[in-house]
């Protein structure tokens, strides 16, 4: 059994969102097209609550962009984003949601952040979604969706080190590219790590 994942295609990952992708916008149409296509679909969701720790305002003195430790963990600060029950946090408009069977929320503890549509970022709990797929016979994943250098290279990361074939299907994804280069260096660390490039 084949899954399709789509990481955080949410409205504030778009261009004019709180943490705009370039070109976060193009993914949708790949992921309505390709989504008919398999037996299972499940999407990741940043749901954040308002004092989320990786956000900026949380913490005096600081910008989005800046580095403190969260959860003895280093981390990159964010502008607000995708706040449970807020716009932002919704599904891209004019994804086709119908065609999504389950939804996986993450980021919800304000101490840790959460990149993986698997685990937080110190691997502590899991989401349920390596259990999801397993229940299922799920041993192949497609991946696709927001951000390349971050949510989509951390699920994909965790995807293999859960035993499953895992490819991503590059021409859906964009990425933030914080620092020129992220993109790229992120596709050749999951290519690394087993994953295949489509
Ligand atoms: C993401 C930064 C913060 C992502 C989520 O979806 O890639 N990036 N939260
Ligand atoms: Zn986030």
């Amino acid at each position: 059994m084949n899954a399709l994942i789509l990481v955080d295609i949410q409205n504030d990952f778009l261009p004019g969102g709180a943490l705009p992708v370039p070109r976060g916008h193009e993914v949708i149409e790949i992921a309505n097209h390709l989504m008919s296509q398999y037996p299972l679909v499940v999407a990741t969701q940043d749901w954040h609550p308002l004092d989320h720790g990786s956000f900026a305002s949380q913490h005096t003195g600081k910008k989005p962009g800046d580095m403190i430790t969260l959860a003895g963990l280093p981390q990159i600060l964010w502008p607000d984003h995708c706040v449970q029950n807020t716009g932002g946090a919704l599904f891209a408009t004019g994804l086709n949601t119908r065609a999504i069977h389950r939804v996986f929320p993450k980021g919800q503890d304000p101490t840790i952040d959460s990149y993986s549509g698997f685990f937080d970022n110190g691997h502590r709990r899991s989401t349920g979604l390596a259990d999801f797929l397993r229940g299922r016979g799920v041993r192949e994943v497609q991946v696709m969706g927001l951000a390349t250098d971050y949510c989509v290279k951390f699920t994909a990361l965790d995807a293999v080190k859960d035993g499953l074939a895992v490819t991503l299907i590059q021409s859906g994804c964009r990425g933030v590219d914080l620092n020129p280069g992220d993109c790229t260096r992120a596709i050749e660390e999951m290519r690394a790590a087993g994953v295949t490039i489509a």
